[in-house]
């Protein structure tokens, strides 16, 4: 990218009112864009509110902002696949990588239990390993991780070196995860979408990577779920802050 001004488009749609008059999420998205490829940024959001599987939705804001610090690279983390043949053998598998990653296994369980109450967030929710309790005090709102992108031509050379269908999916994901994981507080991510149709979700950690887990939850389940498990936290509101503001680029280069 160029030094010209980036710009962070941020889009969220519900269905039967917006998100805080209690309607029902159906899609969110974010990407950065230069001033000149603002129509298609808008479009690739408005695009992907308009055909979700969740529903129709009739709010919608599509949001930019100029990005007024410098853009943080990043490697995209590796990734790893993991073939499972049900639900059960997804979730006990997802549950080992976390035990792997750091998470203590009690507070694995404690999530797993609280999983089905925040499933109807539109953001990220944070649990402390130590206490085992959610502490981001954001109710169904969560935290809405922001401001980070991966052009697709990259992504693209990615894929097909790692011989990855392309799908936009896939790229937000791990774009997602490989900044959530780069904050030393961040010890693993946890993530199922809420896309009835898309029953695959990961595991990520800046130890572990991305591990794709090809069975999370049943077709047609409109529960999702995206936990980022915490340690040494001294600071929330800078931890939330880098999550929400920092910008961050994603890079891939081919390993020698
Ligand atoms: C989402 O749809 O919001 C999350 C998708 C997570 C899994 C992506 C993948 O298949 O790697
Ligand atoms: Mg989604």
């Amino acid at each position: 990218m160029s030094e010209e001004g980036f710009y962070s488009v941020r889009m969220r749609a519900s269905e039967n009112g917006a998100h805080e008059q209690g309607g029902k999420h159906i899609s969110g998205g974010e990407l950065i864009s230069t001033y000149g490829n603002l129509k298609n940024a808008v479009n690739v959001l408005l695009e992907k509110a308009l055909t979700h599987s969740r529903g129709t939705p009739d709010f919608m804001q599509i949001q930019l902002e100029l990005i007024d610090q410098p853009i943080t690279k990043l490697k995209p983390l590796p990734i790893g696949i993991n073939e499972v043949e049900s639900v059960k053998e997804g979730h006990s598998i997802a549950q080992n990588l976390l035990e792997i990653a750091g998470v203590p296994r009690n507070c694995i369980e404690r999530a797993f239990e609280q999983i089905t109450e925040n499933s109807g967030l539109r953001g990220a929710i944070l649990f402390d390993i130590r206490s085992s309790e959610r502490i981001d005090n954001r109710n169904d709102k969560g935290i809405r991780v922001s401001r980070m992108d991966w052009s697709t031509s990259n992504f693209d050379k990615w894929a097909v070196y790692h011989k990855i269908t392309r799908s936009q999916r896939v790229k937000e994901a791990l774009v997602l995860a490989t900044k959530v994981s780069q904050h030393p507080a961040t010890i693993a991510e946890l993530c199922w979408s809420d896309d009835p149709e898309y029953i695959s979700g990961y595991v990520a950690s800046k130890k572990l990577g991305y591990h794709r887990i090809t069975r999370l939850k049943e077709f047609g389940d409109e529960r999702g779920c995206r936990i980022f498990f915490i340690d040494g936290l001294s600071d929330l509101h800078a931890y939330i802050t880098y999550l929400e503001k920092q910008p961050i680029f994603v890079e891939w280069e081919e390993e020698k």
